[in-house]
């Protein structure tokens, strides 16, 4: 049989199939793929911490197709993963070079930034931005939190992405914006919601689907950041139609297997000057006759974007 993996918890593995969800495990083959993260140096408690709160680097991610053996009760194994449409990925933590998979299989992704608490990391959403256009994902932003400030000031913060031809969605869980154009965004397609932890990508859901009850959970006033309250990944099936995922919040996203030279490519902006410099394996970081370059000093780049682009090919 074959369905759609929409959740997994401590080695149990949920498959839907139809209205149906099997409690599935995974075959011993695929077990053997099945790696733990390494624990941090320091002290037992922070380990505890981190082995929980980082995901396994697991052979069989949330929105895989799968082919599994029923048996009884509403379980199963799982034997197969089939080929993967697309998939949006992570180098995971830790020192071992894996594959961390975050979901599969994704009509769309939806970069999450909140206008305060925490404060926008830019960065961040290049490399959320940069993820999908390498698996040729369509991205919409979600500025979230906009009742923490006027309306003007949260467009002006978010102008940059928007003039350079991503779609902005303005949300408040707590003065209820926004709500009809996110429930027409996610009708019908898997999203995947990503983003720093506590900029509410729970709270939207809860909001959107009151049913739900996700947990949710104060951002710290030490920090000012969240506290990691989604410790697992689930796609969840929304009553208008559709599956998005909330993954846990990500604060640090490196890339796995994008080139180097394939990265200004994912800077959608930048593609119009890509084939024009004087050099053909231009880097556009130090070559004369860059047209890139020509690009930012002429303003017809943002140069915030071509900096995130600089820090990202020197791997800072
Ligand atoms: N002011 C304001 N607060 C919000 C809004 N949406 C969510 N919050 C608050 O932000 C905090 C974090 O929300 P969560 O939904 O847990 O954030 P998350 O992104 O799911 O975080 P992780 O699961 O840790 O990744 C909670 O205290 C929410 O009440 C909003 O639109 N405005
Ligand atoms: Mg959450
Ligand atoms: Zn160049």
């Amino acid at each position: 049989m074959q369905g759609t993996v929409i959740r997994q918890y401590r080695g149990h593995y949920y498959v839907a199939v139809g209205d149906r969800l099997i409690d599935c495990a995974i075959s011993s083959r695929l077990r053997k793929e099945l790696t733990y993260p390494e624990a941090d140096p320091g002290s037992r408690r922070r380990r505890v911490q981190r082995v929980r709160r980082v995901q396994v680097v697991d052979p069989v991610a949330i929105g895989d197709r799968v082919e599994f053996e029923e048996s009884d009760n509403n379980t199963g194994r799982i034997n197969e993963v089939l080929p993967r449409r697309n998939k949006i990925s992570r180098r995971a933590s830790g020192t071992g070079r894996k594959e961390q998979i975050l979901a599969a299989n994704i009509d769309q992704v939806i970069p999450m930034v909140s206008t305060a608490e925490p404060d926008p990391d830019w960065s961040l959403l290049d490399r959320m931005l940069a993820l999908g256009e390498w698996q040729g994902i369509p991205a919409v932003i979600c500025l979230n939190k906009i009742d923490l400030t006027t309306e003007e000031r949260a467009r002006e913060a978010i102008a940059l992405y928007e003039q350079i031809g991503y779609e902005i969605i303005y949300t408040s869980t707590v003065s209820n914006l926004g709500k009809a154009s996110f429930q027409n965004l996610l009708q019908h397609r898997t999203s995947l919601l990503m983003g720093q932890s506590g900029v509410g990508k729970s709270s939207l859901l809860n909001w959107l689907q009151p049913g739900l009850k996700l947990r949710t959970g104060e951002i710290s006033a030490a920090t000012g950041e969240g506290r990691h309250t989604t410790t697992h990944t689930e796609l969840i099936a929304l009553e208008g139609g559709g599956l998005v995922g909330d993954i846990p919040g990500v604060k640090e996203l490196r890339f796995w297997g994008i080139e180097s030279h394939e990265l200004p490519d994912l800077y959608i902006e930048f593609r119009p000057y890509l084939g024009q410099c004087r050099f053909r394996d231009c880097t556009h970081i130090h070559e004369p006759g860059c047209a890139l370059k020509e690009a930012v000093s002429a303003e017809e780049i943002p140069l915030a974007r071509y900096e995130s682009y600089l820090r990202i090919s020197q791997g800072r």
